[in-house]
Parts: C-alpha cells; sequence; structure tokens
C-alpha cells in the first residue's frame, strides 16, 4: 500500500473530521512551500512531507477544530404545541408526540396554539415530578429545559391533562 497515493485521502480525512482554519497563507513558511512542490516532484520523502504538515499544526498555521467537540456544545431540539393541541378530539399532538434526543441536549418548547398551556413532567403513573415544570405558556410562549440524563421523560399539559408526550434521551 502506497502511503504516498493515499495522502490526498489522508488530507482529506483531516479536512472532513475536523474544521480546518488556515492561518494567514503568508505565515506559511517558503520551506513547507518548496516541500510540497518538491514531494509532488518525487523529490522528498513521504515522511519528510508529512513533517511539513506536522510543523504547520503544530505551529497553529493549521488549526484542527474537532467538531465533535464543537457540536456537543450545542445540542438542540424543538417540540412544537400546535394550534388544536387544547382540544380533546385527538388532533393536535405534540410535534414530535416522541421527541429521540442525546444526552445534554437543550429541548424548547414552543406553543403555537391559541390556548396557553404548561409543560409537566410526570413519572409512569402519572404523577407530576419535579424535573421539568414550565409556567403557563401563553402563545408564542416557550419554555427550556436541558436533558442530563438518559431515560424516558413523560409530560403532560396540567390544563389539558389529556395531552401528553415523550421525551426519549438516549
Ligand atoms: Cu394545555
Amino acid at each position: 500500500m502506497s502511503l504516498k497515493r493515499n495522502i490526498p485521502i489522508i488530507v482529506l480525512s483531516i479536512l472532513v473530521l475536523f474544521s480546518v482554519n488556515f492561518a494567514n497563507a503568508e505565515s506559511i513558511p517558503e520551506w513547507i512551500k518548496n516541500n510540497a512542490l518538491w514531494y509532488g516532484q518525487g523529490t522528498i520523502s513521504e515522511v519528510e512531507f508529512l513533517n511539513t504538515i506536522k510543523f504547520l499544526i503544530e505551529n497553529d498555521i493549521i488549526i484542527l477544530e474537532s467538531k465533535d467537540a464543537s457540536s456537543s456544545e450545542n445540542l438542540s431540539a424543538t417540540i412544537i404545541v400546535p394550534n388544536g393541541n387544547s382540544e380533546v378530539t385527538g388532533i393536535g399532538f405534540y410535534l414530535p408526540l416522541n421527541l429521540e434526543i442525546s444526552i445534554d441536549t437543550a429541548v424548547t418548547w414552543i406553543n403555537e396554539d391559541s390556548f396557553s398551556h404548561n409543560i409537566q413532567s410526570q413519572d409512569e403513573f402519572g404523577t407530576v415530578t419535579d424535573v421539568f415544570n414550565s409556567p403557563s405558556l401563553a402563545t408564542g410562549e416557550q419554555f427550556e429545559f436541558t436533558f442530563e440524563e438518559d431515560g424516558i421523560y413523560n409530560y403532560y399539559c396540567s390544563f389539558h391533562p389529556w395531552r401528553v408526550g415523550l421525551v426519549t434521551v438516549t
């Protein structure tokens, strides 16, 4: 297996796995530009070429930021309380009815109904718990809660107790 043939794949992988910030291109030393040229011409070895990339990373000329680290800081999801949510007829389910999220996701309920609602966590027997409890939310108001532990969370609206929803955290 030729490392040289795989260099473009390796470099592409770095670009995919990380968001790469190239600092000022003028900060790239001349000898590195030459190394890239020489590597393309086969004058220097693969190891020497990789060392130039290593140099760029170690000297913060190529700045790698892990996408995993940056995206886990702002996980978020939304549950809509839609028009018709107050009615007992079966329309107006929470959207989505069962929200599936990862730990540390901030969930925002948005009341888009013309009636006020609240969001009250419940145990599996329907008893209100103090995990998350919103005040009364008028039309357009919202409530946010961040789920820090896995589990299946039931909730309902105390004004319209037939209206139940689920958040599944894994
Ligand atoms: Cu309600």
